[in-house]
């Protein structure tokens, strides 16, 4: 547990506010803490639902020792619930910063505002939240979705240039009411809106998980003879679907293209082999900024309200060139 007068300190400055915000040296005492001089941070996790979440659990841990940061870490099992007590829990803990991808967009109001109330700051990671009190937050990390959505539908509309067809798309959304799920789904109809020949026929969530997106194109395939596309909101789904699809009988990345958003190596292995077609990423190595953010917010430094990740996307030709190098 750092003590708010060390972090003073530490960054030269001398908030004399901050003294009084943590109750001065009785809190630790209190708690039977001692003060090592350390940063602790309660980070709250969604779950272990994706090759994605893993890579960025890792990368937070990693970079929570890299930076001598004390990091108590749960996982919700992606529901808001066990993160909202995990986050009541970490207040109760008077851990020195909160830091948590939130499952959903709504609902986070009265657990924000606790830990205002309690002078914890807290740094959205990966997903945002709906509160209009933007107060209630110091930053958020994380990726643009909508962006992302974007993106699939402008591959599909150039893929697609020429031919007049139908072509009968089915979507496995990410899971519901969240802002990845929301955002890449509206992204990627604004984009496939112009031309009408596109013409989504199912669209369901699959929870971000493997056994879900295979679950859910079963039922796809079952009931729409003719599928040519699938837009999955992230790999694991697309990976699910890929074993459905081989089940009934046709070949992933030909008879059904396939686009997914993140590039984990599960999915960039499926793209160099051909059994996806494009893929968006999405990048979850967010723990090095998060540590840095944290000790800026700490030492009473102003930080951008939004810090925006760099992405980019990939081909089953680039899917190759980049696998040999990538790390998750
Ligand atoms: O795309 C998916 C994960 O919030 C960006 O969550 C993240 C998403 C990611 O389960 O694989």
């Amino acid at each position: 547990m750092l003590k708010k007068w060390s972090a003073a300190v530490l960054s030269g400055l001398l908030v004399v506010g901050a003294l009084s915000a943590c109750g001065g040296e009785g809190d630790d005492a209190g708690s039977g803490k001692k003060d090592d001089g350390k940063i602790t941070m309660g980070f709250a996790q969604v779950g272990a639902e994706s090759g994605w979440r893993t890579a960025n659990t890792k990368s937070v841990q990693e970079a929570a020792t890299a930076a001598g940061i004390d990091l108590k870490f749960s996982d919700a099992q992606q529901k808001q619930e066990n993160q909202i007590k995990a986050i009541r829990s970490y207040i109760a803990q008077k851990v020195d910063i909160i830091a948590f991808s939130p499952v959903v967009e709504s609902g986070w109001d009265t657990v924000l505002k606790e830990a205002k109330d309690a002078k914890i700051p807290v740094i959205l990671t990966d997903r945002a939240v709906d509160s209009k009190d933007t107060s209630l937050y110091k930053t958020f990390i994380g990726s643009d979705f909508v962006l992302e959505g974007k993106k699939a539908g402008e591959w599909l509309v150039k893929e697609y240039t020429g031919k007049t067809d139908t072509v009968n798309i089915v979507e496995l959304q990410g899971t519901t009411g969240s802002a990845p799920a929301n955002d890449r789904k509206s992204g990627f109809a604004d984009v496939i809106k112009a031309d009408p020949k596109f013409k989504v026929i199912a669209s369901q969530t699959g929870d971000f998980t493997r056994a879900k997106g295979k679950e859910v194109m079963e039922a796809f395939l079952k009931a729409n003879p003719k599928i040519d596309v699938l837009y999955a909101h992230n790999d694991d789904m697309g990976l699910g679907a890929i074993e459905a699809i081989v089940a009934a009988g046709k070949k992933p990345g030909v008879d059904i293209k396939i686009i997914t958003v993140d590039a984990v190596k599960d999915g960039m292995t499926a793209l160099s082999e051909g059994k996806i077609n494009y893929i968006v990423e999405c990048s979850p190595l967010l723990g090095p900024q998060l540590m840095d953010l944290a000790k800026k917010v700490l030492a009473g430094e102003t930080i951008p309200q939004r810090v925006l990740t760099e992405e980019t996307t990939f081909t089953p030709e680039q899917a190759k060139a980049a696998l040999p190098n990538r790390k998750y």
